[in-house]
């Protein structure tokens, strides 16, 4: 019955209706994603080491934010304090079924909640509660065409003269774990940590945690994103592109 709420859940997801870039029927194909998506999760559970997963007592009382810690824009704040209701986040690339999520649509979709704990390479750790649908799901919903090796994340944040963005291999991207959350400790995500949207992979450090999420995108290579080697701290700081912990 749990799971029958659960898929009348995302049928009316369908209904309010993601936005369509290109091509026909994202409604049915989600919903489609949805079901054997439950099975996927499960299989990947078993063959998949998890992250360690933490208790409610174990949250840190203040998720520290880093890097980037607010988004000096009226049009991003006029957002923030109505819950970002014309946020998108956009799927694009080799996919299919290009399209673009409201967060009306995402927070709709079945989530997963994990308690984990984030590292950052300058030194520090906190840990938190995130929730998000897993990204596995929306990139079966958006059928990854064969070529397609990495997914990049595109950020809404300049730092430092340049665009924040990340990258991972599939194996990340539809790990259980890898979440594009929406809520941190039950609440939405504040700015500081990048509200609306930031990715979880949480076999990854920090900086991979791409922030303030607009695009998703797959791609066969790196190469002609950003300087070319998968991320804003990779392209320059020569930071390890493959951040495992
Ligand atoms: N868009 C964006 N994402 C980002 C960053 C950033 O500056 N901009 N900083 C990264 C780094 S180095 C870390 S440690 C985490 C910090 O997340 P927090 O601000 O929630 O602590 O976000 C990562 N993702
Ligand atoms: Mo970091």
């Amino acid at each position: 019955m749990k799971r029958r709420t659960m898929l009348a859940g995302a049928a009316a997801f369908i209904a309010a209706g993601c936005s369509k870039i290109a091509g026909t029927g994202p409604g049915e194909r989600l919903l489609a994603a949805a079901e054997s998506w439950n099975e996927a999760t499960h299989k990947a559970l078993r063959g998949d080491a998890l992250a360690p997963e933490y208790s409610k007592a174990d949250i840190s009382p203040d998720f520290r934010g880093n890097g980037t810690r607010e988004i000096d824009e009226p049009a991003y704040k006029a957002q923030l304090a109505n819950g970002f209701p014309d946020w998108e986040l956009t799927i694009t690339g080799l996919v299919e079924e290009p399209m673009a999520l409201k967060m009306e649509n995402i927070r709709k979709l079945p989530q997963r909640t994990q308690i984990t704990r984030h590292d950052c390479v300058e030194g520090w750790s906190a840990i938190g509660e995130w929730t998000g649908p897993q990204l596995g799901l929306l990139l079966e919903a958006a059928q990854l065409k064969p070529e397609a090796k990495y997914i990049v994340f595109h950020c809404a944040d300049t730092l430092g003269g340049s665009k924040y963005y990340e990258s991972i291999d599939l194996d990340d991207a539809f790990h259980p774990q890898t979440i594009i959350a929406h809520m941190l400790n039950g609440e939405p995500i504040p700015e500081k940590n990048g509200a609306p949207l930031r990715l979880r992979v949480e076999r990854q450090l920090g900086y991979k945690h791409a922030k303030y999420l607009t695009g998703i995108e797959a791609v066969a290579s790196l190469d002609d994103i950003g300087e070319g080697k998968g991320g804003y701290w990779e392209d320059r700081y020569d930071y390890q592109w493959y951040a495992g912990i």
